[in-house]
């Protein structure tokens, strides 16, 4: 059974809207989301096409996201969504310490790549402490470290005409009518080159624990954490999102948020 209830995510969802303050635990309320007429959240629930486009153009191609320092990690980073997978061959996976694990690149790229935890991990690596913001009202501000996705990217060489990035997870986050659903995820190519872009297996010093997606989870900082697909196995690159899930993007892009979630 997942431990992740997504009729609970609707209710929190729609509590945000309402809500004037925010009983969290163990993180700051990122209270912006919860004022109605603020105008970072009015600009983050304009029209998505406008947002994706100003942020493009105001920020441009490599602005980076706020770093922070040691000092400014108050709590654990908050274990949200899926915190557990309930999949056979993940658990069977984590039971051996992830030494099976490959991450696997493929589709639109010349050399077809899989790449075991060693073998990431002797690759260039990047650290950094940033802010997660879920969009259900909490952020956090922690310590990750791992490849940049540029890197992996730069031994698969794209096809011309790849745009996407598209995060296949191991977690089933829902059992759908014609099997299980699991998570996946999508980024452009502009946000995949993104220095700050990275596939994380640190967390505050430490090997990322499954509760914050270990082996290997992406890092979007430019983007709320939902971009952020944890328990990656797969990533793939493609010229369209319609062919995954129900064409939208992403797990919860499929129901209903924006696929361009910038901050
Ligand atoms: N595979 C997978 N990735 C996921 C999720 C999930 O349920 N499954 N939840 C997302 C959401 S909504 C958030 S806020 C972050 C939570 O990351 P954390 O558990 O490290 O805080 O992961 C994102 N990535
Ligand atoms: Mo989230």
């Amino acid at each position: 059974m997942s431990d992740y209830d997504p009729a609970r995510r609707r209710l929190l969802t729609a509590g945000l809207v309402g809500a004037s303050s925010l009983a969290v635990s163990g993180c700051d309320a990122f209270d912006m989301l919860t004022d109605r007429d603020n105008p970072v959240r009015n600009f983050i629930e304009g029209a998505n096409g406008l947002t994706y486009r100003a942020q493009r153009i105001l920020l441009g191609r490599d602005a980076l996201a706020k770093e922070f320092t040691r000092a400014d990690i108050r709590q654990p980073q908050r274990p949200n969504g899926v915190t557990n997978p309930p999949d056979e061959d993940y658990k069977a996976l984590a039971a051996n310490d992830f030494r099976g694990y490959r991450l696997e690149v493929r589709g639109m790229v010349s050399e077809k790549l899989s790449l075991s935890l060693d073998e990431l991990q002797a690759m260039p690596s990047r650290t950094q402490i940033t802010r997660h913001d879920c969009v259900e009202g909490w952020s956090c501000i922690a310590e990750w470290s791992g490849v940049p996705l540029s890197a992996v990217l730069e031994r698969a060489k794209p096809a011309q005409g790849a745009r996407f990035v598209v995060f296949h997870c191991f977690d089933t986050i829902e059992r759908g009518l014609s099997g299980n659903i699991r998570y996946y995820e999508s980024i452009d190519m502009m946000d995949a080159y993104h220095p700050q872009t990275i596939l994380a297996y640190g967390l505050n010093r430490e090997t990322l624990p499954v509760s914050n997606g270990a082996p290997l989870r992406l890092r979007v900082e430019r983007q709320l954490g939902y971009k952020m697909a944890k328990y990656v196995r797969a990533i793939e690159l493609v010229d369209r999102l319609t062919p995954f899930g129900l064409g939208k993007g992403g797990y919860w892009e499929d129901r209903g948020y924006d696929w361009y979630a910038g901050i």
